[in-house]
């Protein structure tokens, strides 16, 4: 018994001496299960393997370390090491990244969005975007097709009116849906449902994954499929930790990031489908339609201006940004050769 018991001593004392090795916090914007959360994972286990279990990424999924805007905050004063970063949220700090935003510009199809998104001019732009804010874009993915749920019907620019819609904190969201003349409510993920549950709004937009796990679908009754945009999130590190990283560590992440891109469009394309079943099953009352050509052209035709209000917000960087998306979904979408470029 003594002898067990000295064991047990030694060993504590083992598990204390152990160096903690190193550590990368990495943060995400979405909870276990969601497209962000497999894509950290993923990265966890690969980092893990690759350095023979040297390096910890420890994964924060949303509201462990507070809202979107606070992981931002984090990850520019050191806090953490890598962190998921929506134009959704970020917008506020990058306002040229609210292109992404820019309704009727993506593709519908998240395949193309998906080509569009390795585009190498369109990487490096984003590069000198975040650099000069202070963070690292590492890259940039799509997590699927955006859909609105609403307690009403919306089929026309006209079923908005007056409608308090919620959407992410970003200020191009709120030109957005004021087009639509609805009410734009710009709310943290974390209150969109109470929002809905209390009536403080009427109706939100997210990808299909988002929807059933955050249970939106219980508190509205229509999903409605515009063909608007797709939700597309940044991956950003702290530029002084990365610049402090051995070159083959760096060549690691890059390596990873490299191999995810792929793998991510797979999760994100899989999930669409699971989930929007699952809505099906838990809520056959719930009403889904995809909006036709002529209804979707009534929504484009409205979205049109808030391009000039973009680059009014944006400037002549956002211009150049919003051409260089353009460009590269319209390559992706084998409308012209790969090797075309756009001019300066
Ligand atoms: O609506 C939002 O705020 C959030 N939606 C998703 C799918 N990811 C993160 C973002 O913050």
């Amino acid at each position: 018994m003594k002898r067990l018991a000295i064991l047990f001593v030694l060993l504590l004392l083992g598990c204390e001496a152990q160096p903690e090795g190193e550590i990368w916090r990495f943060a995400i914007e979405e909870t276990s299960g969601s497209v962000q959360d497999q894509y950290a994972q993923r990265f966890r286990e690969m980092v893990h393997e690759r350095t023979n279990g040297e390096v910890r990424v420890i994964v924060y999924p949303y509201g462990a370390l507070g809202t979107s805007d606070h992981i931002t905050e984090q990850l520019h004063n050191a806090t953490l090491e890598l962190a998921m970063s929506s134009p959704g949220h970020l917008g506020k700090l990058i306002p040229e990244v609210q292109a992404f935003l820019l309704h009727y510009l993506l593709s519908d199809d998240p395949e193309v969005n998906a080509r569009a998104l390795r585009d190498p001019a369109l990487r490096a732009f984003l590069d000198g975007l975040y650099a000069e804010k202070g963070l690292s874009f590492l890259t940039a993915f799509g997590e699927g097709r955006m859909a609105w749920t609403t307690r009403e019907p919306v089929r026309r620019p006209e079923d908005f009116d007056g409608m308090r819609f919620r959407v992410m904190t970003s200020p191009l969201l709120l030109a957005s849906y004021e087009a639509y003349g609805a009410s734009p409510t710009p709310l943290p993920y974390s209150e969109v449902y109470s929002g809905l549950q209390l009536r403080m709004i009427d109706g939100q937009v997210n990808p299909v994954f988002a929807i059933e796990e955050m249970s939106f679908y219980e508190v509205t009754d229509h999903l409605i499929f515009p063909g608007h945009a797709e939700f597309v999130t940044t991956l950003a590190a702290n530029p002084d930790w990365l610049e402090s990283l051995p070159s083959e560590r760096r060549r690691l992440i890059e390596d990873i990031v490299d191999t995810l891109q792929t793998e991510i469009y797979e999760v994100q394309s899989a999930l669409a489908e699971e989930r929007l079943e699952a809505i099906r099953a838990r809520r056959p009352e719930m009403q889904i339609v995809t909006l036709d050509a002529e209804e979707r052209a009534a929504f484009r035709a409205r979205a049109e201006p808030v391009r000039e209000r973009y680059v009014e917000m944006a400037g002549p960087r956002g211009q150049r940004l919003l051409q260089l998306i353009e460009a590269a979904v319209r390559r992706a979408d084998g409308a012209f050769p790969a090797d075309d470029s756009v001019a300066e």
